[in-house]
């Protein structure tokens, strides 16, 4: 792997700002060659415009991020300090993302800090979306960043490698009719054009990517109840009623807990304020530019940010439809999306 010395910076950095003097040079794991057989023997499910589904270990997810799943179970090391952030689609994780850096970075970069990553990046470029790193063999990327690492993933628990599952980790979710709502309306702005219908179904039968849902909820939930100090079960519509609470819930967490002079100093509340719906839709490393495999603007992160948007798009008979497949699901666990 093509070496950069980081050895003198502190985590965590923006991943964007890991300054690899020519990318295209930078040398990557060779690919798993055994991951293209493994894939080919999977259960397949071809759904809407063509998505090509494969059910690995139990949970249905891309066939194309299949090899990244498997090279990142094989190769990753952990490091102490590493922290994951984990979540269905469309459920917080730009926002979880943007509350975590700027809670775990405030000693480099206070949040009021003109020069702060997050005024010019998209969240997504400050903390990694592992499959994607693992899908390109760029581990190096990882390796480099120096620690404390925050990572992300949107894999379930069941199929984190052990030594990740090991890490603090902060999983993030959303009542599952306006996760769809949100999923639906993302995929129609980048391109892909399912029906909405057809998303619902998707969700229903358990077959989205990542899915089902409800065994994605309740392996985190499950986690969290056997290890609620590695562990730390967050939810979307909680985070938006008070949001810094979750802050200073993700200081202690973490290991990093809010101080009488930066409560004094109203620090939570200015990550929130930076971190908040409005001020991240404005910035202009939001406004402009796209990320990661499929090229998605980064506008399309930004959408409304708010609870209940599903009145405005599904009828009654549906919305009963999602809670009763999910509620039937979820029955025994104490975890519930409707009430
Ligand atoms: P991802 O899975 O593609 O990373 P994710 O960030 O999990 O997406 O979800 C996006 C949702 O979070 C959008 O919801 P909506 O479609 O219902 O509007 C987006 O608006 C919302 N969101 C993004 N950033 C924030 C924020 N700072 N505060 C509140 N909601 C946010």
């Amino acid at each position: 792997m093509a070496a950069l010395d980081t050895s003198c910076l502190v985590g965590p950095v923006a991943f964007k700002d890991l300054n690899w003097k020519d990318e295209g040079e930078m040398e990557t794991a060779p690919p798993d060659e055994s991951a293209d057989d493994i894939v080919a023997s999977l259960p397949s499910n071809t759904t809407g415009p063509n998505l090509e589904l494969r059910q690995y270990q139990g949970v249905w997810m891309l066939g194309t991020v299949v090899p990244g799943l498997i090279s990142l179970q094989r190769h990753f090391r952990s490091r102490p300090g590493d922290v994951l952030l984990a979540s269905p689609v469309k459920s917080g994780t730009t926002w979880i993302k943007s509350l975590t850096f700027a809670t775990m970075a405030r000693f480099s970069y206070p949040p009021c800090a003109a020069d702060h990553p997050l005024r010019r990046l998209n969240p997504h470029e400050c903390v990694p979306y592992m499959e994607e790193v693992f899908l390109h063999g760029q581990e190096a990327k990882l390796e480099a960043l120096p620690s404390p690492r925050i990572m992300h993933t949107h894999l379930h628990y069941s199929l984190l490698p052990r030594s990740l599952a090991k890490c603090k980790t902060v999983f993030v979710c959303r009542e599952p009719k306006d996760m769809v709502v949100s999923l639906w309306h993302f995929l129609n702005r980048a391109g892909v054009n399912f029906s909405f219908s057809e998303v619902i179904e998707l969700i229903c039968d358990g077959k989205n990517p990542n899915g089902p849902f409800w065994d994605h909820v309740l392996g985190y939930w499950r986690a969290s109840k056997v290890r609620p100090d590695g562990v730390l079960f967050v939810r979307y519509e909680k985070m938006l009623v008070d949001p810094v609470s979750t802050v200073r819930e993700l200081g202690r967490f973490l290991g990093v807990p809010f101080s009488a002079a930066e409560e004094a100093a109203e620090l939570p509340m200015e990550i929130c304020k930076l971190c908040s719906f409005d001020t991240m839709r404005g910035l202009q490393g939001n406004k402009t530019g796209s990320t990661g495999e499929f090229n998605f603007a980064h506008q399309s992160y930004f959408r409304k940010g708010i609870v209940g948007d599903w009145v405005n798009h599904m009828t009654p008979k549906t919305a009963r439809r999602i809670d009763t497949t999910v509620e039937e699901k979820l029955r025994g666990s104490g975890l519930t999306f409707t009430s």
